[in-house]
């Protein structure tokens, strides 16, 4: 098949997801086109079968606010038509299922028939998107979608409760490439974080707000207080000041590396202990599985998508939001003694199997197939 991928090319968890099935899809035989702003940060393979098609806006003066979506829609009518492809996936609704509705209509009218699927992620439902000012294009966009997906049952739910959707949402879940992660990665080691055999907690986010980052350090700190520990923060964003003052008020700092963006986390991930994500809502969770395919056991909230990764008392632990006592007596549970820690690790391995690519590319492969055949 030749398919159109469309997705924010950054560091988030959607970009990553669309990537990383291009990627395989394209392993797999098929051609894939990523019609981006830029080029997608894990996009860092050559194969023949991929291909970038920039999506570029100039700048006129008379925009205060540059209408990138209309200039997308042109792009997939462009490389639609130029490159003979099959379907168009586009990932994360806002503005990717509309641009591509427009694009359809577009091609239409030439009498091309252009399917396209529309993946939701989370925040272009349970926040963005709900804001009145995107929800009646969204709900739209949604209903003329030829396939709808959803990363997990609740980002599911979440949709039909927040928007007037009339099609069915099909839930297929975010996966790992498994033999990309795992134990001694890269050139990361232990003794650069933990020179005196600390424990070492990670959190991987874009520190926005509802990452809830403060609640990380807050959780650290009741921890180092029982366990040597050392924190490693990898990731950038808004709340990033914030942080820098709490540890200061925490007086934390010097047990704290921060890592700033990381191209691969797996290379950190593999020399963790324990991954802590305490976040106000997440409809899936994609650091959390990253985490756990690198043997690393997760504490995290239980809100949305996460019960759905991480197993209570068993690849980790859930607790309510902003709970922060609870997070610690969880995380002092597993980093408490050497056997405990050995059996969670093997248990987050264990759970994060369930979601490798292998399973969930032929469930997209399929997906595809039944889009194609009308
Ligand atoms: O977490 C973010 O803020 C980034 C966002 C994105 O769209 O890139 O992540 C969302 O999609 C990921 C991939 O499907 C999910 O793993 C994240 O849970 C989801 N984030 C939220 O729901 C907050």
């Amino acid at each position: 098949m030749k398919i159109g991928i469309v997705c924010y090319p950054t560091f988030g968890g959607s970009g990553v997801v669309a990537t990383e099935l291009g990627k395989a899809l394209a392993a797999k035989g098929h051609e894939i086109h990523f019609i981006t702003y830029s080029q997608p940060v894990r996009l860092d393979t050559f194969s023949a079968n991929i291909f970038y098609h920039e999506v570029s806006v100039s700048d006129y003066p008379l925009f205060d606010y540059q209408p990138y979506e209309l200039v997308l829609s042109s792009r997939m009518v462009d490389v639609v038509k130029n490159e003979k492809l099959d379907l168009l996936h586009v990932h994360y609704a806002i503005p990717h299922a509309s641009a591509a509705y427009m694009a359809q209509q577009i091609l239409k009218e030439e009498g091309i028939h252009l399917p396209f699927i529309t993946t939701l992620h989370g925040t272009d439902i349970t926040l963005v998107g709900r804001d009145a000012s995107f929800e009646p294009v969204i709900t739209f966009a949604i209903n003329k979608s030829n396939a709808v997906t959803a990363v997990s049952d609740s980002l599911r739910q979440d949709t039909y409760r927040n928007f007037k959707v009339t099609r069915e949402v099909e839930v297929i879940p975010n996966f790992i490439e498994l033999s990309e992660y795992g134990q001694a990665r890269g050139n990361c080691q232990r003794q650069m974080f933990a020179p005196n055999g600390e424990r070492i907690m990670v959190h991987v986010s874009n520190f926005r707000k509802v990452k809830r980052v403060e609640d990380v350090l807050r959780v650290f700190d009741k921890v180092r207080k029982q366990i040597p520990t050392r924190l490693i923060l990898v990731g950038d964003g808004p709340e990033r000041p914030q942080i820098e003052k709490l540890c200061r008020e925490l007086n934390t700092c010097d047990e704290i590396r921060s890592l700033g963006k990381v191209m691969n986390p797996a290379e950190v991930l593999s020399v963790a202990d324990l991954f802590i994500l305490p976040s106000e809502t997440e409809s899936f969770g994609l650091s959390a599985l990253e985490a756990m395919a690198s043997h690393v056991p997760v504490i995290s909230t239980n809100t949305g998508g996460l019960p759905e990764v991480n197993v209570h008392g068993y690849s980790g632990f859930l607790s309510d939001v902003g709970d922060v006592e609870d997070m610690a007596r969880n995380a002092l549970h597993i980093l408490g003694d050497e056997t405990t820690l050995q059996q969670f690790k093997a248990n987050a391995w264990e759970q994060a199997k369930k979601f490798d690519i292998g399973f969930i590319l032929p469930v997209y492969e399929e997906l595809y197939e039944r889009v194609l055949r009308g």
